[in-house]
């Protein structure tokens, strides 16, 4: 098999986060994959297998599935179209761009530019990059619970999973991941803001929602519709899949407690994930006995983001804490 696109990356104990949570939290940091999140992980596994001999790739994304294939396709020598909507921050098109890539803005939420891409598909026979729904896609975003099980050691298991969902690609790879590490046992809590909340709204309503819009900032989880699989895990009885939501000030400040705890800048879609320790959730969670009282290690995939600065976040603060 090809080398891969992607790094093993860090497998770091969070001291701040363990004494809030009563357990040892480990942070898996995707965001220093090469593409700044765990995207590439799928999608540089997709592009390795169907984007070999093609004359370009298109993907649609808000921002980071796009920055992996446009990095992957650059690395293939094949030319990339990344499609993402208006409400990408403009810092996010500049580094696509400064990838290589052509950038092509379209419609106002994930959705749209997603439309574009499948259109391009077509018209100009490029290979479509889907940014979730794809099998070649969850199984490469397997390999961040593979690099886990073999950090960890032999017979140190996660107590639960802390994941963001946007269209449930990244939750659709951990629990592949936890399936080949014989985990299945290991409860996951998804995570998603208010406003981008597709995966609650299907679980809540046992059948797939399609949301009217996105109204939270974190643009990233921003997928109208959770892909079937991830769906289907949530009623899936071998698996605990335990779907939670936090408000866009609550995975804001996430963001701002980890630059200053851990030092790390990453985008509110990983913030969803954070703010579950940070604003208690993980022990509400066990207070209620969703989670067990005595909680193995917790592991929080940090799936990282390039939707953000310094003055992204200024903004995003004067927005949201107005
Ligand atoms: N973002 C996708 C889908 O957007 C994209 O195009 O980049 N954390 C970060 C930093 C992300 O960028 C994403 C997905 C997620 C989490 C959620 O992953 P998913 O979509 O596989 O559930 C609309």
């Amino acid at each position: 098999m090809a080398k891969p696109f992607h790094l093993n990356t860090p497998l770091l104990e969070s001291v701040g986060m363990s004494k809030r949570v009563g357990t040892t939290v480990y942070l898996k940091m995707e965001n220093s994959q090469p593409s700044g999140s765990f995207k590439i992980r799928g999608i540089g596994h997709l592009c390795q297998q169907l984007a070999r001999q093609s004359k370009g790739v298109v993907c649609s994304s808000g921002g980071n599935a796009g920055m992996a294939a446009a990095y992957v396709a650059r690395k293939m020598g094949v030319p990339a179209t990344i499609v993402v909507p208006s409400s990408s921050p403009q810092l996010v098109v500049q580094r696509l761009q400064d990838q290589g890539a052509t950038v092509k803005i379209t419609g106002r939420v994930w959705d749209d530019a997603n439309a574009e891409a499948l259109r391009l598909q077509e018209t100009e026979g490029l290979t479509y990059v889907p940014p979730f729904d794809h099998p070649l896609l969850w199984q490469g975003h397997a390999s961040v619970i593979a690099e886990v099980a073999a950090s960890l050691g032999p017979g140190v298991k996660p107590g639960a999973v802390l994941v963001s969902v946007g269209g449930g690609g990244l939750l659709c790879g951990v629990v592949r991941g936890l399936k080949d590490a014989g985990w299945t046992d290991v409860p996951i809590v998804a995570m998603e803001t208010a406003g981008a909340d597709c995966f609650n709204a299907a679980v809540k309503a046992g059948r797939l929602v399609t949301l009217d819009d996105i109204t939270s900032e974190a643009k990233c989880l921003g997928a109208k519709t959770v892909c079937k699989k991830a769906f289907e895990y949530s009623r899936c009885s071998e698996l605990t899949i335990i779907s939670e939501l936090v408000t866009d000030q609550q995975a804001l400040s996430a963001v701002q407690t980890f630059l200053d705890e851990e030092r790390v800048l990453v985008e509110m879609a990983c913030g969803a994930a954070l703010a579950a320790v940070y604003s208690g959730l993980v022990r509400r969670l066990q207070d209620e006995g969703r989670l067990p009282a005595l909680l193995g290690p917790l592991l929080v995939i940090v799936c990282g983001g390039s939707s953000i600065d310094m003055e992204q976040l200024t903004l995003l603060k004067h927005k949201l804490q107005a």
